[in-house]
């Protein structure tokens, strides 16, 4: 059977990209043969300076929106990838495989690291920690965006490698792009992607925005001065935007649009109609954080025995005593 792995960083609040690119299709994937693992990443949301009790909070927060978008504990696989210790064992036996420059030469790293204050060393180890966690569980597939690319082609060439170096060890994961684009861009800045971590959240639609909150957002969506409501992601990229996300929320291609206010009011109501059952859900369960705990040890306990095996073999070809 097909072993899917997705992962959610706590570096903020979940939004609609997050949603549409990735929540959903993972719910989608439980009903296929695919066994499903969903995972908060909570350690890679220590690579920048952080808050440790928004680190708790968001985690905890994470796994009840997933809980309340559909993801279902008896089919999925949900924990928090602290809650595993071999994350951070296999973590450092890669690291012992990776060169330094494999590292270093990362986009994000590069990115990340000018942003200016000091660099944390698991800043720029942190796509070796990304190459356990997918090599910890023999996942076949990996969902990834464009920016994330690169650090599993990392992860390909150290499983590739160590495998022909120290013998067969790791299944070599590829990359899967989910069925529809679902690349959703903020609404303020249309030429980036819709971020947890932006600078504010006006582009940002949370999964928990009230639905005048979300009115708000939408119409005061960045859109163009040409007035005709055309989808074209390169020379009207705010209004290829509110054509995405309506597409995505209805299930359906959007119709003609006269101009950019119906077509603001209608992403509206699709994205309402979308939220107001996940905010329901959320608010039930957020009323139950020991439920939501049980969940995440349940999680854990489940794919312990995986993460085991893999981190036994792993020890093994490296020449370690048990
Ligand atoms: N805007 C987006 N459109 C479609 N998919 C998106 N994802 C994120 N943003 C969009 C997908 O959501 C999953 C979880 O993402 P993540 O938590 O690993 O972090 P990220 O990709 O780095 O997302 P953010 O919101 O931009 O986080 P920060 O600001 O912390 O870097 C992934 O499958 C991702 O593709």
């Amino acid at each position: 059977m097909t072993k899917r792995l997705t992962g959610f960083q706590p570096t903020g609040n979940l939004h609609l990209g997050n949603l549409l690119g990735a929540m959903r299709p993972l719910v989608a994937g439980q009903e296929s043969a695919t066994e499903t693992i969903a995972m908060i990443v909570d350690l890679h949301a220590m690579t920048m300076e952080h808050d440790p009790r928004a680190l708790r909070a968001r985690t905890l927060e994470a796994a009840t929106l997933l809980l309340a978008a559909g993801v279902d504990p008896r089919r999925t696989a949900l924990f928090a990838q602290s809650q595993v210790p071999e994350h951070t064992e296999l973590h450092y036996l890669l690291e012992c495989t990776t060169a330094y420059g494999e590292a270093a030469r990362m986009i994000q790293f590069k990115e990340k690291s000018a942003a200016g204050g000091p660099v944390r060393l698991s800043l720029l180890t942190y796509p070796v920690l990304m190459a356990a966690d997918i090599l910890l569980y023999d996942a076949h597939e990996v969902p990834v965006g464009d920016d994330q690319n690169q650090h599993l082609e990392l992860t390909r060439t150290i499983a590739e490698r160590f495998n022909a170096r120290y013998g067969e060890t790791f299944v070599v994961p590829e990359g899967v792009r989910p069925e529809s684009a679902a690349r959703i861009m903020d609404l303020a800045d249309p030429t980036r992607k819709m971020s947890k971590s932006s600078a504010t959240a006006a582009g940002r639609i949370g999964l928990l925005d009230e639905p005048e909150v979300i009115r708000k957002k939408t119409s005061r969506a960045v859109t163009d001065t040409l007035g005709v409501v055309r989808y074209d992601p390169e020379g009207q990229p705010g209004v290829s935007n509110l054509l995405d996300i309506l597409a995505e929320c209805t299930g359906e291609r959007p119709g003609a649009y006269p101009n950019y206010g119906t077509l603001k009011r209608d992403v509206t109501d699709a994205v309402d109609t979308l939220l107001a059952p996940i905010r329901k859900r959320h608010a039930e369960l957020a009323d139950d954080p020991g439920y939501v705990r049980e969940i995440l040890a349940e999680g854990k306990t489940r794919v312990r025995p995986a993460a085991r095996a893999t981190v036994r073999r792993a020890r093994a070809a490296l020449g370690l005593l048990d």
